[in-house]
């Protein structure tokens, strides 16, 4: 087979003017993407060194709404802008250009870096979103947040060594001339102004397609949001009892909550004992990492009214475990903030129903401003450092 030589590649489509205006979108998105990925991960670590906010309640459902949104519209984004510069990649350095041949050389590696990191970035976190996990929870956490570093930062070093061809060709007509590679002289199937504009209608299904899983009105539209099918309560089921194989125990009558306070059990409350206890309703939403979120009522006991009752100081961390045998999201730690907030319940009802199996029941976990992956279902116990 042979190497192609960029002289093949004569469309005028494959401009540096194509390639910053679409570069400018991708850098908004992957800007997007990276900032709010860091708020989930900071939501996500058991014991940040500053705390993560329990307000606005609704934020983690914003944030990682746009998290899976911004990097849906970044696929198409990024297939047309490597569409338009690949040609580059054949480009052949004169051996002898001294100087100039390491900083082609660094130019290309980080090029490469930028790519294979945003592909895996994109890739992994669609199967994600999309609810397929080839790999093991915790891993995908940990290799998209480093790779999430790697990628930005490739991207600053990109966009540092273009700056120069990136203004000329955002200051000029994208009609414009004056920089394309020397061979690109073919006008090309479409303008330039309609395969931007096919690109940003690409990149705007995208959106629609995947911003129903956070926006209800957008529902019907779609057709790429997993969880859009209501469930019990207007909230869907992401893991059902089943599945977490916790049928028997989740049913079992004679089911109660441990509190344990410094290592010692102090209460054990069966769900009649919690019913009698003071009952609060606080409408807060389960916001997946996955992107998905619904809000939902959610009555029951306040989780500090049980704890200071088990003779717990206020502000410690709460380890909570659920009657779920094996899994990643079978424990959480509360933090002491969240833990002490007036909305933080043990909800024993959704909508006004007891909770259905499925959505946790006997009791589950709802905190304000909490990723859904936290908000534990079918409790087993509360252990507090005395
Ligand atoms: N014990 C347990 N709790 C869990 C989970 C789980 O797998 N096991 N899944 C979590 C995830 S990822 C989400 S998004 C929410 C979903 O709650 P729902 O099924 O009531 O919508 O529950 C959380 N609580
Ligand atoms: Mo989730």
């Amino acid at each position: 087979m042979r190497v192609p030589h960029p002289d093949h590649f004569t469309s005028r489509l494959r401009s540096p003017a194509v390639a910053a205006r679409v570069g400018v979108w991708l850098g908004i998105s992957f800007g997007t993407c990276f900032l709010t990925g860091l708020v989930s991960h900071w939501a996500q670590l058991p014991s940040p060194a500053i705390g993560f906010p329990t307000s606005p309640a609704w934020g983690y459902r914003f944030t990682q709404g746009l998290h899976v949104v911004t990097g849906c519209a970044a696929v198409p984004l990024l297939l047309v802008k490597l569409w338009t510069v690949y040609p580059r990649l054949f480009e052949r350095v004169d051996p002898r250009a001294g100087r100039r041949l390491v900083a082609v050389g660094l130019e290309r590696v980080s090029i490469a870096v930028l790519v294979a990191a945003s592909v895996f970035q994109l890739a992994t976190g669609l199967a994600n979103a999309a609810q397929w996990y080839p790999w093991r929870e915790f891993s995908f956490r940990t290799t998209h947040y480093a790779l999430a570093w790697v990628a930005i930062g490739a991207l600053l070093v990109h966009v540092a060594v273009k700056l120069e061809v990136i203004r000329a060709a955002l200051g000029a007509d994208v009609d414009d001339t004056t920089d394309d590679r020397e061979s690109a002289v073919e006008p090309g199937p479409v303008s330039r102004r309609a395969l931007l504009r096919t690109t940003w209608a690409a990149a705007g299904v995208a959106v629609l397609a995947t911003a129903g899983g956070t926006v209800p009105w957008l529902r019907r539209v779609s057709v790429l949001a997993v969880r859009t099918g209501e469930g019990p309560g207007g909230v869907p089921i992401n893991k059902s009892a089943a599945a977490a194989g916790v049928t028997a125990t989740a049913a079992d009558p004679g089911w109660a909550l441990e509190v344990v306070v410094g290592g010692d059990v102090r209460s054990r409350l069966g769900l009649t004992d919690l019913r009698a206890l003071p009952q609060h309703t606080v409408d807060l939403p389960i916001a997946c990492v996955e992107g998905w979120s619904a809000q939902g009522r959610w009555s029951g006991v306040r989780i500090s009214d049980v704890l200071t009752a088990a003779g717990a100081t206020g502000g410690r961390d709460v380890l909570v475990t659920s009657l779920q045998q094996s899994g990643a999201f079978r424990r959480t730690v509360l933090p002491g903030a969240f833990a002490d907030d007036d909305r933080t319940l043990l909800a024993l009802d959704l909508a006004g129903e007891p909770l259905s199996l499925d959505h946790g029941h006997p009791c589950r976990l709802v905190a304000p401003n909490r990723p859904g992956v936290l908000q534990t279902k079918w409790l087993a116990s509360l252990e507090v450092d005395a």
